[in-house]
């Protein structure tokens, strides 16, 4: 380790004073302008964990669903997972370490962990197109090139593509090709495959609009479209030729404004889907012949990807094991539904898909989707095969798929956002301030089918309540009543919440 060039340019990427950041949810995610010091040091620190770990790590410079004029970065663990908890840590010591204290903080990492220095690195870097990602990106560089790091700069990529070309570079070409156009082949070729088993095969279910939340979504759509285009025709959304990231539109404004975004107009029955700012989330959603608007959730699209999966291990005759994976968030109408009509196993874990995704870990076959849109589902090679096989002998799964959505009557929900608060059992109980719970569990009792919770976000310094219950006004009330009930426990300052907030 050249300790003297490490001083020299952390100085050209000097931390401001005093500023203290968290590895939250997904990683830091703050202002644009107090980010360079903390993009340069997350080189640094991918560079270790690629000496330790004997292989390529990413780095992704994005915020995410964030507002444009914040950025964020996350490190990508080997086989594709997020940053390993231990290194999470080691992470926000290394962003929170004053100048003089670096060279101690990256020595004393390097110790606990056994790094072997002399070890090759190399680090994959990809960022999205928000105004600042580019320089931010470049310090990410900075960093990875004063360790002796070998870099790979994919430039502009959505975050599930990043994760794609590290794993794919870690398991030798195996899983796929570690470029662009390797992925766009291997999705496609799969989506090609799929749904040629489908049994809707009219135009009208050939085509789908897209809102790309004037995100890096819009671009790689466009080059991905026509890999596909015999399938499926997509039309695409706020792609970012005028309007502003994440604004007006997007998976999370869908989601909690439960109407389509700007900018796209919807027949009935149009199917229409929305992405987030880095292309991880996905929501769908279409009016009916009356014109009501109906979304199609991460709760609903894991009751279909596991009903869907659970038909197939039905029907082949394997006594799998399929679990699903859900957070707090999850509308309590699905989870009823999963346990109780499908009979599938239903987890919660805290918000953030590494939690998800390591409980999903657990299964033969793990659906995990949090209600914004984060999700996948996690099965075997061998258990891959076996479905693909048999879903050439299911029919009329749209017609099923359809009526299972109508069972699933989302109890109406309301979500807000608050001050501090620490939380246990999954997010669903709050542990302080005292007496919190208590009033909770008293407010929920006056409504039916009711549940709240409230958590800090990892995101945002910000609390976020949550509420639902049988009909929207009951929900909206049973939300403000909590507030109130956050507010004046948790030393709420300024204004008090309004009803509808
Ligand atoms: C991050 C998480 C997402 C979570 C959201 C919650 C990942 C890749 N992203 O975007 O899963 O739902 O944070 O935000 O894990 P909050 O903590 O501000 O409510
Ligand atoms: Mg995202």
């Amino acid at each position: 380790m050249d300790l003297g060039a490490i001083t020299k340019y952390s100085a050209l990427h000097a931390k401001p004073n005093g500023l203290i950041l968290q590895y939250g949810t997904a990683g830091f995610r703050t202002k644009a302008e107090h980010l360079d010091h903390v993009m340069f040091r997350m080189g640094l620190l991918a560079v270790l964990r690629s000496k330790q770990t004997k292989s390529t790590i990413g780095v992704m410079v994005t915020a995410s669903h964030n507002p444009e004029e914040d950025n964020g970065v996350k490190l990508v663990d080997p086989l594709g997972e997020m940053l390993a908890p231990s290194w999470e840590e080691h992470a926000t010591c290394l962003a929170n370490a004053e100048e003089q204290d670096m060279q101690r903080v990256l020595i004393d990492i390097s110790e606990k962990e056994a790094v072997n220095l002399q070890q090759d690195a190399f680090v994959v870097i990809g960022r999205d197109t928000r105004p600042s990602s580019e320089k931010l990106s470049q310090s990410v560089i900075d960093g990875v090139t004063v360790l002796g790091g070998q870099f790979h700069d994919y430039g502009l990529l959505t975050t599930p593509q990043l994760h794609y070309m590290v794993y794919c570079r870690n398991t030798g070409g195996r899983y796929g090709k570690a470029t662009i156009e390797g992925y766009y082949q291997k999705l496609s070729k799969a989506f090609v495959e799929l749904t040629k088993q489908a049994s809707c095969s009219g135009d009208e279910y050939r085509s789908l609009k897209v809102d790309c939340a004037n995100g890096i979504g819009a671009l790689k759509l466009r080059e991905m479209e026509h890999y596909f285009s015999q399938g499926l025709s997509v039309q695409l959304f706020n792609d970012g030729s005028k309007g502003k990231l994440n604004h007006l539109c997007g998976a999370d404004f869908v989601k909690s404004h439960q109407k389509p975004p700007q900018g796209m107009e919807i027949k009935s029955n149009e199917r229409c889907c929305s992405f987030d700012g880095d292309a991880d989330r996905i929501v769908y959603y279409y009016h009916d012949a009356d014109g009501h608007f109906h979304l199609i959730d991460g709760d609903k699209i894991a009751t279909l990807i596991s009903s869907f999966l659970k038909e197939l291990l039905v029907e082949i005759g394997e006594s799998l094991n399929i679990g699903v994976v859900q957070t707090a968030y999850a509308n309590g109408s699905s989870t009823r539904y999963l346990e109780e009509v499908m009979k599938v196993p239903v987890y919660c874990t805290k918000t953030g898909v590494k939690h998800l995704h390591h409980k999903a870990q657990e299964f033969d076959i793990g659906v995990y989707f949090e209600a914004n849109g984060h999700g996948t589902a996690l099965f075997s090679t061998a258990v891959e095969m076996k479905i693909k096989q048999s879903a050439e002998q299911l029919e009329d799964k749209k017609r099923k798929a359809a009526k299972m959505l109508e069972n699933i009557i989302d109890l109406f929900n309301q979500v807000a956002d608050r001050r501090v608060i620490s939380t246990t059992d999954a997010e669903r109980q709050a542990v302080t301030p005292p007496g919190l719970q208590e009033a909770i569990n008293d407010l929920v009792k006056k409504y039916k089918l009711s549940r709240a919770f409230v958590r800090p976000s990892g995101t945002e310094d910000v609390v976020r309540v949550y509420a639902e219950a049988d009909s929207q006004e009951s929900a909206d009330h049973l939300a403000h009543e909590v507030s109130l009930a956050v507010f004046q426990l948790a030393g709420g300052i300024g204004e008090r919440p309004q009803p509808g907030f």
